[in-house]
């Protein structure tokens, strides 16, 4: 037997991601976490946050595939068997995230949550200085695939950007790096955008102390957060904090501490605070399950995995 593993546990819809590879793999079994089925036949899995331990004692298996393009839910598995992890790396969903960076960008440039409250109270004020893209300079943390094509698409908007990375180097905008680059970065950043991972290093980067680095002159009256990396990134307190003091002008934010986001959390009901529930780029089941199928062909064909992760940076 070669089995196909689908292994996802949280709010994701397991039986739907079961029937795409079935089809995309009709010359093998494939089988979902809640069937009988034999695990010495278990050669390949994919996963979105299993129960941890679900994918021990599967002798054969030869490699795993994270459902999405982050693999902190497989980091935080204690058990996880010592074979490749592969992340998804897929044109589809770059774009998505690049549209909802985009859209969060023109949001905080264009006030849309101001003139969306402005409308409910059928209010027609337009007293209001109207800085233009290029007056902006936003800051992307994380240059990898998705924020270096965040980047590019930024700068097709006329904004003023740069990156942050572990290793900075060469990238379609300057990029600052490591924790040297740290201060100049978030010294000529208005809008803080975030698309790293979680790792032990990352972990509540975006705190009240980084944020009173960031620029206090820009042209959009105070200095703005978007996060769509990871919850844990964040320490939300120290967001609504800074928010009531001024520190921070506005967020968007996909991610949270705790998803789904508690009713009781004030960052719902904030004026200055666009709230979407981590959907900022999907993993479409046709692209992502095709792009998996593929590998695996790939890898019983003699060829190398692409997109494998390094289990000792945890990205
Ligand atoms: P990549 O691995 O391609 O890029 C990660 C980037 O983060 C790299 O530039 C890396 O630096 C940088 N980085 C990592 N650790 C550090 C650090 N300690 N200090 C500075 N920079 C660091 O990841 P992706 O771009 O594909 O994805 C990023 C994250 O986006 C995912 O891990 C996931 O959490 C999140 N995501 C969220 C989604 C959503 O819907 N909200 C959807 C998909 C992903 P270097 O280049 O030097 O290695
Ligand atoms: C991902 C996600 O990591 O959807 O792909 O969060």
């Amino acid at each position: 037997v070669n089995t196909f593993l689908v292994a996802i546990g949280g709010a994701w819809r397991g039986a739907a991601w079961v029937d795409r590879f079935r089809r995309l793999m009709p010359e093998r079994q494939v089988v979902g976490l809640d069937e009988p089925f034999d695990r010495a036949g278990v050669r390949w899995a994919a996963s979105w946050k299993h129960p941890p331990g679900a994918l021990s004692g599967l002798p054969g298996l030869e490699a795993i595939f994270s459902l999405g393009a982050g693999v902190d839910h497989l980091m935080a598995d204690p058990e996880l068997p010592p074979v490749p992890v592969v992340r998804v790396v897929d044109p589809d969903l770059t774009g998505r995230m690049s549209e909802w960076i985009v859209l969060q960008c023109l949001a905080h440039l264009r006030q849309a949550p101001r003139y969306a409250a402005q409308q409910r109270a059928k209010v027609w004020d337009d007293d209001d200085a109207q800085p233009a893209a290029r007056h902006v300079r936003v800051g992307v943390m994380g240059m990898g695939v998705l924020g270096g094509d965040a980047a590019t698409k930024l700068v097709a908007m006329g904004f003023d950007v740069a990156g942050w990375s572990r290793s900075g180097g060469e990238g379609p905008v300057p990029i600052y790096a490591g924790a040297e680059g740290l201060d100049a970065f978030l010294a000529r950043t208005d809008v803080l955008i975030c698309l790293l991972p979680l790792t032990d290093e990352t972990r509540g980067i975006l705190n009240r102390d980084l944020f009173a680095r960031l620029a206090r002159d820009g042209r959009l009256g105070g200095p703005v957060v978007i996060n769509a990396g990871r919850g844990g990134l964040q320490v939300e307190t120290d967001i609504l904090a800074c928010l009531a003091d001024g520190t921070l002008k506005g967020a968007s934010l996909d991610v949270f501490e705790t998803e789904p986001l508690p009713a009781s959390s004030g960052l719902w009901a904030h004026p200055a605070v666009i709230v979407t529930p981590h959907n900022a780029a999907m993993s479409d089941p046709d692209a992502v399950g095709a792009r998996i199928a593929e590998q695996v062909r790939r890898a019983e064909g003699g060829l190398a995995l692409t997109d494998v992760v390094d289990r000792t940076k945890g990205y």
